[in-house]
């Protein structure tokens, strides 16, 4: 899809009109203020941009969005800048105008009885996290950039993370929602009802919709009991064989147990342990993989322990796991999450990589990982595959690591080539080519292929029907249209 401009814009009056709306702190244009705007946590695209908008509010986003559709202006909306695949960063064009949501991050309540939160587009996952927390539940996603990644964006990627395999991705925790159209329409949907069949469920359009369709402003989210007992342990294992068999053990005697089932690489798991303060493996010698299981309760005196004691020493008995240590406290066991959550600062850490975040059923996760390391190596020798990820929902980050002695430029040249021999095998596996990262602008090119059809033409009327400018997020999701 191709902007086009309703009316020529005129920057100077634009600007002055936007100041009028959010003040003189709603309103970024010197270069150093918007750098950190425009340029991605990969330090992957560097784009321009006209403005970096900040509104307090929903009713100050849809005044400016009104303005900017009227001067024909692209907008991007920018959560907590997390993206993995560019989906918050600008073009290069300068024309384009960010509209940050950090602003517009109140937590408009918790409700008990109905166990539901309401969020505004701007509150860090982790803050929302510790507010069900302190109100005695559990808002069950987990990610690793929870610290900075905004509910807004959360919603807007259908955030997936550690705790899919239990309760689903945000687009299963979302109720309700409120979202400014691209016209500066607002959509009110924020219901909590758990039963609701009137028509399309529109507010399920705007998950996953990368920005593409409006902004999510606001959103109730359900909640879940907190968790009582709480057991995690590291495992060495031989291979993603050895981890897929650890989980099926788990899941035959209580798939409901599982909070987390995650696969890391020895060389993942190096690389954190060389690049991260702080980390060290708690095992006796470095093993091939790793698992990092988690199991919870909300029921209290079930003796989660004595269960994960028994499953691992079966397991050991099987040969399936050859090493365990189980987390002793609270410290422990984030000292456990954290050789995990690091994976991606220290792959940034170790030089240019290439992410291939796909998903496959999970049984042939390890097929997946054996023949991708395989097709990597035999495309660049010296490379380093580091695969890990969500073992238990079958979403694994297929990343791999330059080689030592390869200037980073050369890498990145292949990346194109790497992303394509993994994605080979992962159709050939019945997967996907985008488990929870998105398509961003790293990845639209792969769309017309994996998404063709009927498909991708179905979304985009629907894109056209929202946003026939194509004034929301440019150059994300969709690939160029071939000419008419
Ligand atoms: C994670 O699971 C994130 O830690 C980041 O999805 C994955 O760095 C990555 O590719
Ligand atoms: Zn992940």
């Amino acid at each position: 899809m191709t902007a086009v401009s309703p009316t020529p814009t005129d920057p100077a009056r634009l600007l002055e009109e936007l100041g009028r709306i959010l003040g003189p702190t709603g309103v970024l244009t010197a270069a150093r203020d918007m750098d950190p705007f425009c340029t991605d946590w990969r330090n992957l695209y560097h784009g321009r941009a006209c403005a970096v908008l900040r509104p307090a509010d929903t009713h100050e986003l849809s005044a400016v969005v009104r303005l900017c559709a009227a001067h024909g202006v692209p907008m991007v909306p920018q959560g907590g800048n997390t993206s993995m695949v560019g989906g918050a960063t600008p073009d290069d064009s300068g024309r384009e105008i960010v509209i940050c949501m950090s602003r517009m991050n109140r937590i408009r309540g918790i409700d008990p009885h109905e166990m539901t939160m309401e969020v505004e587009a701007g509150v860090p996952l982790k803050v929302a996290q510790d507010a069900a927390r302190e109100a005695g539940m559990m808002l069950p996603l987990s990610i690793s950039s929870e610290g900075s990644a905004q509910m807004g964006g959360i919603l807007a990627t259908n955030a997936g993370g550690n705790n899919t395999v239990r309760y689903g991705n945000a687009r299963e925790l979302l109720l309700g929602l409120e979202a400014v159209l691209p016209d500066g329409e607002v959509f009110h949907g924020l219901r909590r009802l758990r039963k609701d069949n009137t028509g399309y469920a529109l507010r399920q359009l705007f998950v996953g919709s990368e920005g593409t369709l409006g902004f999510i402003t606001r959103a109730i989210i359900q909640l879940q009991p907190a968790p009582k007992e709480v057991e995690v342990a590291l495992c060495a294992v031989e291979d993603a064989q050895g981890a897929l068999a650890l989980f099926s053990a788990f899941r035959a005697l209580d798939p409901a147990l599982i909070q987390a089932f995650e696969y890391m690489s020895g060389t993942g798991m190096a690389l954190v342990n060389e690049l991260i303060a702080g980390a060290s493996l708690p095992l006796e010698q470095p093993a091939p993989a790793y698992v990092l299981v988690e199991l919870a309760t909300p029921r209290p005196g079930t003796d989660l322990r004595a269960f994960m004691e028994g499953v691992l020493a079966d397991a050991m008995e099987k040969g399936i796991v050859t090493d365990a240590v189980m987390g002793e406290s609270e410290t422990q066991r984030a000292n456990l999450w954290k050789l995990r959550e690091e994976h991606a600062e220290a792959q940034k850490r170790a030089g240019a990589s290439v992410k291939n975040d796909v998903s496959v059923p999970v049984a042939r996760v390890p097929e997946l990982i054996a023949r991708a390391t395989q097709a990597c190596m035999d495309l660049i020798p010296g490379i380093r595959p580091a695969p890990f990820g969500h073992l238990g929902d079958g979403n694994i980050h297929f990343n791999v690591v330059q080689p030592v002695d390869m200037p980073a430029d050369a890498f990145l040249a292949r990346s194109h080539d790497i992303m394509d021999a993994v994605a080979d095998i992962v159709r050939d596996l019945d997967g996907s080519f985008s488990a929870e990262h998105g398509v961003g602008q790293l990845k639209p090119y792969m769309m017309a292929e994996w998404r063709g059809g009927a498909e991708l033409a179905t979304m985009r009327r629907i894109k056209e029907a929202l946003d026939p400018h194509g004034l929301m997020n440019p150059g994300k999701i969709f690939p160029p249209a071939a000419p008419r």
